[in-house]
């Protein structure tokens, strides 16, 4: 039998809690019931972790491609502490899938390092669409949590360095 797992249900105390930062979550509209799901779960978290809705931004990308060239823009514009970015690239027939998760995940890191604002990988790289609600709350949790504990824990370790 399978061993079911759920990396979302973190502790919630040691999650820090941020005060007065801004956050853009840009979301892709490719498989939108996925992503929607996993945005809606960031929102949540960073309710709960001291943000108030007038500092979380949602911007909406076509697909998952754009969101580099969205999270940089964003970044740039100096008017945001962190930019989340949520995804779900689904396995195709063609080699699609392959280019389009290597240019999401390389380009998502570099518009951080250039940036020096964090911008976290909330993307999905799944083989089929259950693999994907598994994972935007399903069996193995909610990925869109994981990327706002990421987002928090960002902006923690910036206020401290
Ligand atoms: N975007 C996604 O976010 N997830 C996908 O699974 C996805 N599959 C695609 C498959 C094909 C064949 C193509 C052409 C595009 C796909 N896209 C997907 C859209 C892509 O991220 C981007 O929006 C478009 O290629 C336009 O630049």
């Amino acid at each position: 039998m399978e061993k079911k797992k759920n990396l979302s249900e973190y502790n919630t105390e040691q999650v820090p809690d941020i005060q007065g930062k801004k956050v853009a979550i840009i979301t892709a509209e490719w498989n939108f019931e996925i992503t929607s799901a996993m945005e809606r779960a960031c929102v949540e978290v960073l309710l709960q972790h001291g943000f108030c809705t007038e500092n979380i931004i949602k911007y909406y990308a076509a697909g998952s491609y754009e969101l580099p060239f969205m999270a940089n823009e964003v970044a740039k514009s100096g008017k945001f502490d962190a930019v989340v970015c949520i995804g779900c690239i689904i396995q195709g027939e063609t080699r699609h899938f392959d280019f389009i998760a290597q240019a999401t995940a390389n380009g998502i890191m570099r518009v951080g390092l250039k940036t020096g604002i964090p911008v976290v990988f909330g993307v999905l790289t799944t083989n089929n669409m259950q693999q994907a609600m598994d994972r935007a709350g399903g069996k193995h949790g909610n990925k869109g949590t994981e990327a706002a504990v990421a987002c928090l824990k960002l902006l923690d370790f910036l206020e401290h360095k």
